[in-house]
């Protein structure tokens, strides 16, 4: 079903680009990675490392819950065994060394459990595989910054969630009140093809990658710190400001995946959402060719360097 979307999607998204960026894809693209309202659970896993992620959490819950059946099985048996009424002598012994040696031996046994799946994941997470597209992530006070490298060209781009005060025009946008969800705002959201479900996540320029591929990002912050979080991807790097922080995905399949900055950075840090745009490696190569006329300059040939903020 979705699959079939993506692939009836591609045309127009090839025809799109043709004549603009901020078109691209936006009503073709199934969104995946998003909250949900009312929803407990992870967004669906997107990546390798999600999927490992929310299994280990599946196992860690399911160890979690035997350990607190079991001691209120326990202490349901003691209450009704060993009060003063029904055992009125009560038993004088202090030590029983067997006793003793299982409840230390088998918390152990459980802890290299845990440890002996975390691990592989944990590596699977922090080894940073050979890149395909390697892409810059800046935080800023309050709007996300990219910067692409390829053989021939290199562009950067600034990432405003729609609706902030850089993203509102007075004459285009009548009655749009920066971060405010109003009927305009709606109207606004609409015309880059998103609902009122996206106010706070949908950004005028999201990051773009291809599918299947390993990204590669290098997150720093400009000014405090912040944090790039892709809930469906199962990352979360922090961005500080003076360090580059290496991060990986390869998503699973083709879509739009929200996140939000994850570390508090300031007063409009809850307008500072993620996007990313999963496309075909046709629709990919398509999109950099209009970036790079639209965002490369020529006086930049070089990725913007750590901790500069424009
Ligand atoms: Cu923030």
């Amino acid at each position: 079903m979705r699959l079939s979307t993506f692939k009836s999607g591609l045309g127009a998204v090839v025809a799109t680009f043709a004549t603009s960026v901020a078109a691209f894809a936006d009503d073709t693209l199934q969104i995946i990675g998003q909250p949900t309202n009312g929803d407990t659970g992870f967004q669906p896993a997107g990546t390798i490392v999600a999927r490992h992620l929310q299994g280990l959490e599946g196992m860690i819950t399911d160890i979690m819950a035997a350990i607190v059946i079991f001691v209120t099985i326990l202490l349901v048996v003691v209450l009704v065994r060993f009060n003063a009424k029904a055992n009125p002598k009560p038993a004088k012994f202090t030590h029983n060394s067997p006793l003793e040696i299982a409840w230390t031996l088998i918390p152990i046994v459980i802890l290299v459990i845990i440890g002996a799946y975390s691990l592989p994941v944990l590596y699977l997470e922090e080894e940073i595989p050979q890149a395909d597209v390697e892409i810059k992530v800046t935080g800023n006070q309050w709007y996300w910054h990219y910067d692409y490298k390829t053989a021939d060209a290199a562009f950067g781009f600034d990432s405003y969630m729609i609706g902030s005060p850089a993203t509102v025009d007075a004459k285009a946008d009548p009655g749009v009140v920066p971060y405010t969800l109003n009927d305009a705002m709606v109207a606004k959201l609409k015309k880059s093809g998103y609902g009122a479900d996206q106010f706070r996540l949908a950004v005028d320029n999201p990051m773009v990658v291809p599918v299947g591929k390993t990204v590669v990002v290098d997150i720093t912050g400009a000014d405090v710190i912040h944090s790039w979080k892709v809930p469906a991807f199962g990352l979360m790097q922090d961005a500080v400001p003076g360090r580059v922080a290496k991060a990986w995905f390869k998503a699973d399949k083709e879509g739009i995946y929200f996140g939000q900055c994850s570390e508090l950075c300031g007063k409009d840090h809850a307008y500072m959402p993620i996007e990313v745009k999963v496309v075909s490696q046709a629709a990919y190569d398509a999109w950099l060719v209009s970036a790079k006329k639209l965002f490369a300059s020529a006086d930049a040939p070089q990725l913007v360097q750590v901790a500069s903020n424009n």
